[in-house]
């Protein structure tokens, strides 16, 4: 196997059911895992749920359960949206566990070892919504003259016996490490915001909490639990072993990439570095900041009563129509909208009319007018060269666009291979050569199914269900779809020799309606 390519998304909080946004991130990074593995790396891809701190704690109170009654419950919601999803994690991670007890408390203990944890008194705002300490001069005013934090939540004056950790310290290593290694933070746009903040100076970080013990205890300090920040950051590590020298930890850490959304980018692009500098430990290659998710162009929110359940869009469209829109529609890093409308245009026009179409066309024709049979060697013309290359352009500019995360480029890539095949078809008429020249129609229904199974495989990280049914139906074998099957010359010689015979097709990418309320 090539390298290995470890990738983990944000855990989430879980003290609600999981939102659009989520399934948003976990789509994304399922689409990199199973793009990489596709590509022949060794993947581990890890996501989770963050289940410590003040929030969790107070709205397990309000609900009157326990907090881990409520992570209990939660943390279940979230595994199950992510099987609906397809997603392909290696690992689940719950910051409730011990394993995870244990690995927070090494990188404390190998932090302070350092010299850099001390004792001392917090005084400042703290956002509980955010879980994050601000400056004073960061807060904004609300309509009703209150302080607010930079993400627009309410902050509250805090004073308590706090840890503190040497940031103040890092900050010349952190823009050092910006400069020398310009892909640490992307995009570019959230890497220059954070060079900007670093380079006002950074203040020491209150690391620990007296007020409340829903979190990992300080060793040595039983009265203190840590800010939820740093035993959340560590979950990259405790998935790996961490603080045993584990094979999986000398394989994956560190981190090819953490991918996150852009409201987190500071815990990730400047606590978190700091810490790993701190414990001596290898810092991650890359932080993506992704946009938020909008509905119809807004934030949803209760208020606003526009919170959209992933589930329920999941049993309205399917799982792999969301997929691909969400991939298709926004470019990535940058804020992007959906709708019910949006997500069916898109699916309806790509998948199901384009794509859907040209795979059922092809494989319908093989089954009637040819009995299912394929044949390799056949002679090839002047027109079929032209779309054997177009198809393999589309795909090394899918694979190139999202070597580099960019989807919607990648998949504008592919769709130029599927538009090319559906001109091919129109022009090659084999209907009509059917009664004209009968071997021509073979020609060109063969070079179409290789086609077809070509930019099938391609697509597959982003509609790896669909895709599956319909190589299934081609004959493909489960473990000939990676891009090394690509590259594979012999494959369809060896299929036609086979005793596979195309049966009645059964269409993957059904058309989708809009129902009366959704218009
Ligand atoms: O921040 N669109 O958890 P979280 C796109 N526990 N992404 C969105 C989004 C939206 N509308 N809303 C949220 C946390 N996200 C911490 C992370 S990591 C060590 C700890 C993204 O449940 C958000 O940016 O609030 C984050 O990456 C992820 O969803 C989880 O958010």
């Amino acid at each position: 196997m090539a390298d290995p390519f470890y990738i983990t998304t944000a855990i989430h909080y879980p003290n609600g059911k999981p939102h659009i946004g989520h399934a948003y991130e976990t789509i994304a990074a399922d689409v990199i895992a199973r793009f990489q593995r596709a590509s022949g790396r060794e993947v581990r891809f890890q996501t989770g749920t963050d289940e410590h701190g003040l929030k969790m704690a107070q709205k397990a109170r309000d609900l009157g359960i326990s907090p881990r009654e409520l992570c209990d419950e939660m943390s279940g919601h979230f595994k199950s949206l992510f099987d609906l999803l397809d997603i392909s994690y290696d690992n689940f991670i719950r910051t409730t566990e011990p394993r995870h007890h244990t690995a927070s408390q090494a990188i404390w203990e190998a932090m302070e070892a350092n010299g850099d944890l001390y004792l001392d008194r917090y005084e400042g705002w703290y956002s509980i919504r955010d879980e994050a300490y601000y400056d004073e001069s960061e807060l904004k005013t609300g309509e009703g003259g209150e302080k607010l934090s930079p993400q627009d939540t309410p902050v509250e004056w805090t004073v308590e016996e706090s840890w503190f950790f040497r940031l103040s310290k890092y900050a010349e290593p952190l823009l050092a490490l910006y400069r020398d290694n310009p892909e640490f933070i992307q995009p570019d746009s959230r890497r220059n915001e954070v060079m900007r903040f670093v380079e006002g100076g950074l203040r020491d970080l209150s690391v620990s909490r007296t007020s409340f013990d829903w979190g990992v205890k300080v060793p040595g300090a039983d009265n203190h639990v840590m800010y939820v920040w740093v035993d959340a950051l560590t979950n990259y590590l405790t998935g790996l072993g961490y603080p045993d020298e584990t094979d999986d930890f000398s394989k994956f850490w560190p981190a090819d990439l953490h991918l996150i959304g852009k409201d987190i980018v500071r815990f990730h692009a400047i606590y978190w570095p700091a810490f790993l500098m701190s414990a001596k430990l290898a810092l991650p290659k890359q932080v993506f900041g992704h946009g938020f998710l909008l509905n119809r162009g807004q934030k949803e929110s209760k208020s606003l009563g526009n919170v959209t359940d992933p589930v329920a869009l999941v049993e309205q469209f399917g799982v792999d129509p969301l997929r691909y829109f969400l991939m298709r529609e926004i470019a990535f890093g940058q804020d992007g909208s959906y709708s019910a409308e949006a997500i069916v245009t898109r699916a309806n026009a790509e998948l199901a009319n384009s794509f859907g179409n040209l795979a059922q066309r092809t494989l319908s024709m093989i089954f009637k007018n040819l009995d299912g049979v394929i044949e390799s060697g056949l002679p090839e013309d002047a027109a079929d060269t032209a779309l054997l290359s177009a198809v393999s352009d589309a795909i090394a500019g899918l694979r190139d666009n999202f070597g580099k995360l960019d989807f919607s480029d990648g998949l504008d890539a592919w769709m130029r291979g599927v538009f090319a095949c559906n001109a091919y078809v129109d022009e090659m008429a084999p209907w009509a050569l059917r009664k004209t020249d009968p071997d021509r129609m073979k020609a060109v229904l063969n070079v179409l199914f290789r086609c077809v199974r070509d930019l099938a495989i391609a697509v597959r990280p982003v509609v790896p269900g669909s895709i599956d049914r319909l190589l299934d139906q081609m004959g493909i074998a489960a473990d000939a779809r990676d891009y090394s099957a690509l590259a594979d010359n012999d494959w369809f010689a060896a299929l036609a020799a086979s005793d596979y015979k195309v049966e009645k097709p059964v269409g993957v990418f059904p058309r989708l309606e809009l129902t009366e309320t959704e218009g």
